[in-house]
């Protein structure tokens, strides 16, 4: 049967990832998508620790280290310099994790759009500062379990909704911005390669399902991440120079069936988990009102 997706692979075996992490696949698949004309820029996260030490590298593509608040200000130097060097073949990416972009990297990921650079940026969101422990991000989602949102007696789990920086990125007027998870390669492939064809800045969100942070068995990533679409908790989109549109699952289930396969929700009751039904209700309904406006 032919392959519906680039059979290149630039990420070797041998990674130091945990079993059944999102973000590898999430990395995986953007190189297949964006191929070996490729800078990586990446920040202390568990992309900083995954490719392994030099010699032993995983990843067939050259890639910076920058620190962690810095992703954007890189990407943008780094496309100047390469520019200066008539190399505008090549795709400079800045490869972030969610706490690296909804939080620490925001203000210079938005100045980076804002100066209008031709770069990609892709957030992969595993919704926790994972690296160093599981603590909570802004781009957790509300009712989950994390370090620093413990659930004893007080019951003081995640409350604050998640920031979706995609939100941010179309607010802010950043010409292709995209939500993706990699239950679905080919959609996110062919987001990618859509982004590849806009020259300036490019923003793309990455559901990456983390089985050591959102307590769930390795083998499970990919059905949690189709889940997470289904039931509409991670709803995938694209805008295209302010032109929103919105993917609509074939058969949703309610978000019962995506919160009951984690044990970071386990502690939710039914009215609980009604209240978290009822917020992925509005925010679906205003992303179709969106889709309609534009
Ligand atoms: C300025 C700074 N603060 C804190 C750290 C420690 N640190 C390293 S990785 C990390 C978590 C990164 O979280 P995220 O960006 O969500 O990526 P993930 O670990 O989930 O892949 C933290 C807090 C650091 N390296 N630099
Ligand atoms: S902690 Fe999560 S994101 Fe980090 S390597 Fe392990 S599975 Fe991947």
């Amino acid at each position: 049967m032919p392959l519906s997706i680039p059979a290149t692979e630039l990420m070797e075996p041998g990674h130091t990832a945990c079993h059944g992490c999102g973000a590898t696949l999430t990395m995986r698949y953007v190189l297949k998508a964006l191929g070996k004309n490729t800078v990586m820029s990446v920040p202390a996260s568990c992309w900083a620790v995954i490719p392994g030490e030099l010699p032993y590298r995983t990843l067939d593509v050259p890639m910076i280290y920058t620190p962690f608040a810095a992703t954007g200000a890189s990407i943008t130097g780094i496309r100047e310099s390469l520019d200066l060097q008539g190399k505008q073949d090549y795709n400079v990416v800045g490869f972030a994790g969610d706490g690296g972009t909804a939080d620490i990297g925001l203000q210079s990921l938005s100045g980076a759009m804002e100066r209008g650079h031709n770069v990609f940026y892709i957030m992969y969101d595993n919704e926790g500062y994972m690296n160093t422990g599981v603590q909570r991000s802004a781009s957790t989602p509300a009712g989950a379990y994390t370090t620093t949102t413990p659930v004893g007696p007080m019951r003081n789990y995640k409350k604050q909704p998640k920031k979706v920086v995609a939100d941010l990125m179309i607010a802010q007027g950043v010409p292709y911005v995209a939500t993706a998870t990699v239950a679905y390669p080919e959609d996110l492939i062919r987001k990618l390669k859509t982004a590849t064809e806009i020259v300036g800045p490019k923003f793309i969100q990455i559901l990456a399902p983390c089985p050591t942070g959102w307590y769930f068995p390795p083998e499970e990533t990919v059905e949690i991440s189709r889940l997470a679409v289904k039931s509409k908790m991670f709803p995938l989109f694209e805008s295209i120079k302010g032109k929103f549109k919105l993917f609509r699952p074939g058969s949703p289930v309610p978000v019962s069936e995506y919160l009951k396969k984690q044990d970071r929700f386990k502690h939710l009751n039914e009215a609980e988990i009604e209240t978290i039904q009822k917020s992925v209700d509005e925010r679906w309904n205003e992303l179709v009102s969106r889709e309609k406006t534009v």
